[in-house]
């Protein structure tokens, strides 16, 4: 039982969801670790929402309103966080959702897509796979045809570097929400949302609805985006931060 009161708590209740879920075999244990680097830069970070994703989230709302196919990619962990917001979210912006998992097993892809479900997913995709991403070997290649496969846009969070890469390189714009702003699907990304996810999707379905009914021209100005600069701008809060925490260093 956490105490509500204790200066953690929303940390602490991430990581029973995630236990959780690893105990009803939808999330691995190696997400486990994931989540554990993903908090220890959440730290440096000051486990909020910085400007940079601010903007970030800006970029990925106009995006995700200019696709004609956005789709939501939803691994182990983030179907232990946050299902209903991603629900939520695909609901919003018109978007799929597909099971798409490193550690892939049709057991866990089946219980990931059932947790949507409940959650309010009319349709989950990726749960029998098939087609292919070209040139990536890991089990993360396996998508929908309708889903992954032949979308413009993908969000993707939590995620490894290999796919992101691949994605991208099938021309795809790619939206991740990553903590960490040195790994490679945050560097390969279009547009990087540097914020811990059950943080970054509510303000980003809001964003969706606060951008809709704008025309494409500022639609179009919005989801153009410096994504390098931007990961500097996250560096550079990172290192401002330090300084201020251990300015005799
Ligand atoms: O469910 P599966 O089989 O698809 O496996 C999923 C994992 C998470 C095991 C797999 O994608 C993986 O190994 O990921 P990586 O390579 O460890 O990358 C995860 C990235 O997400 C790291 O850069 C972390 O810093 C970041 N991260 C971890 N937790 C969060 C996060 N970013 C945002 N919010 C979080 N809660």
């Amino acid at each position: 039982m956490i105490p509500r009161d204790h200066p953690r708590y929303h940390s602490l209740v991430q990581r029973e969801k995630l236990v959780r879920g690893y105990e009803q075999g939808i999330a691995v244990p190696e997400g486990l670790i994931a989540h554990g680097r993903g908090e220890a830069f959440d730290y440096l970070i000051g486990e909020t929402t910085i400007p940079p994703a601010r903007r970030a989230i800006r970029a990925a709302a106009a995006a995700l309103l200019l696709a004609s196919s956005p789709v939501i990619s939803v691994n182990g962990n983030t179907a232990s966080l946050c299902a209903e917001q991603l629900v939520s979210l695909a609901k919003t912006a018109g978007a799929k959702l597909e099971v798409n998992l490193f550690y892939r097993s049709s057991d866990r892809a089946r219980r990931i897509a059932r947790v949507l479900r409940r959650a309010g997913a009319s349709e989950v995709l990726g749960v029998e796979p098939e087609a292919e991403i070209p040139d990536l070997s890991s089990q993360r290649r396996l998508v929908s045809r309708r889903g992954i496969y032949s979308a413009d846009v993908v969000l993707l969070a939590v995620e490894d570097g290999d796919r992101t890469e691949a994605l991208v390189e099938m021309g795809k714009r790619v939206i991740a929400i990553d903590l960490n702003p040195l790994s490679r699907t945050a560097r390969r990304a279009s547009i990087t949302i540097v914020d811990e996810v059950t943080r970054a999707l509510p303000l980003l379905t809001e964003e969706v609805r606060s951008l809709r009914g704008l025309d494409v021209a500022k639609l179009r100005k919005l989801a153009s985006f410096d994504n390098s600069a931007n990961l500097k701008a996250v560096l550079e809060h990172i290192s401002r931060r330090l300084t201020e925490l251990c300015p005799d260093f």
